[in-house]
């Protein structure tokens, strides 16, 4: 039974609402001297839409990323760290790129992205995630609508949200090719999900999530509301996401890839819990119980 009293209540056998959210999304607002922190008007942007493209701003990691994500798919092979599509058994995901690679781990300590980010945050960050999604041409399937907050609150049990995912895209990011869609605004909403989560949800939901996904109903209300942006650039564009931004992606219908590598950066003050669905906590390679404050490093500079 979990102890700490659960601000953001989903899954957990109600009726689904749609509650406001109760936590800052920028925390304090301190000005930074680096050359790598965001505006003032950037910032007000992140919180008032969730999100903040910074177009073509790693294109020199890109090429390496790539080479890298090839090892790494021949070093992982037969782990639960591959996750695979749900009809052709493509490729889909590569999960815990900090945790096997070296080099990847130098990405996700990188001046240029932790600086925002603890800007954002206002406190150190570690690597509760990462992973490579690489929606193959043609065979790419979509991603449900979710806020990954609500996933883990309750699968993961992080408690608030003060956690950003800082993403890169490895190949341009069209309209035709799957690209990301956010709700912008929508993550100073909560939707709070009717249903229950089953132990070892993980093992179908990261092919096809259903559980956590809000009903028509609610997206109806989200979507309408605030409309839905597409994110595309050309590849290096670097993206900041908030952790309870509505977001999903269709298929990818063309002979194009829409690749992204995916770095989810945790307050060190946002210890993660118990889940709150009352679930077994996920394995590492999903939520990695490592805490330790990520160094800046200048080394890809
Ligand atoms: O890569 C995508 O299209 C969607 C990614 C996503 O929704 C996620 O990783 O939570």
């Amino acid at each position: 039974m979990h102890t700490a009293q659960d601000l953001y209540p989903s899954r957990v056998g109600q009726q689904e609402k749609i509650i406001n959210r109760k936590d800052p999304v920028v925390y304090g607002d301190q000005q930074s001297e680096s050359p790598w922190s965001l505006s003032p008007s950037q910032l007000k942007q992140f919180d008032e839409d969730g999100f903040l493209v910074l177009p073509n701003y790693l294109p020199s990691l890109v090429d390496s990323i790539k080479n890298e994500a090839q090892v790494l798919k021949k070093k992982l092979a037969g782990r639960d760290e591959r996750v695979l599509e749900p009809d052709s058994g493509e490729l889909r995901s590569l999960f815990a790129l900090h945790r096997h690679s070296e080099f990847l781990a130098d990405v996700s300590r990188d001046a240029r992205i932790l600086t925002p980010v603890e800007q954002i945050l206002a406190s150190q960050a570690y690597v509760m995630q990462s992973r490579l999604n690489i929606k193959p041409a043609f065979k790419g399937k979509s991603f449900a609508w979710h806020s990954d907050f609500e996933t883990w609150h309750v699968e993961d049990g992080m408690p608030r949200m003060r956690a950003v995912t800082a993403w890169i895209m490895l190949t341009e990011n069209t309209p035709y090719n799957g690209p990301l869609y956010v709700v912008p605004g929508s993550h100073k909403k909560f939707v709070s999900c009717e249903g229950t989560t089953a132990q070892d949800n993980h093992k179908t939901s990261l092919r096809q999530q259903k559980a956590g996904v809000p009903k028509p109903e609610s997206l109806e209300a989200m979507l309408d509301d605030k409309g839905i942006q597409g994110i595309y650039g050309p590849p290096g564009t670097l993206v900041l996401h908030e952790c309870n931004i509505l977001h999903g992606s269709p298929d990818n219908l063309s002979p194009w890839p829409r690749s992204i590598a995916m770095f989810v950066y945790n307050s060190v003050k946002n210890k993660v819990q118990e889940p709150f669905g009352g679930i077994k906590p996920r394995p590492e390679y999903l939520s990695d119980p490592d805490m330790t404050p990520l160094k800046k490093s200048t080394k890809l500079i």
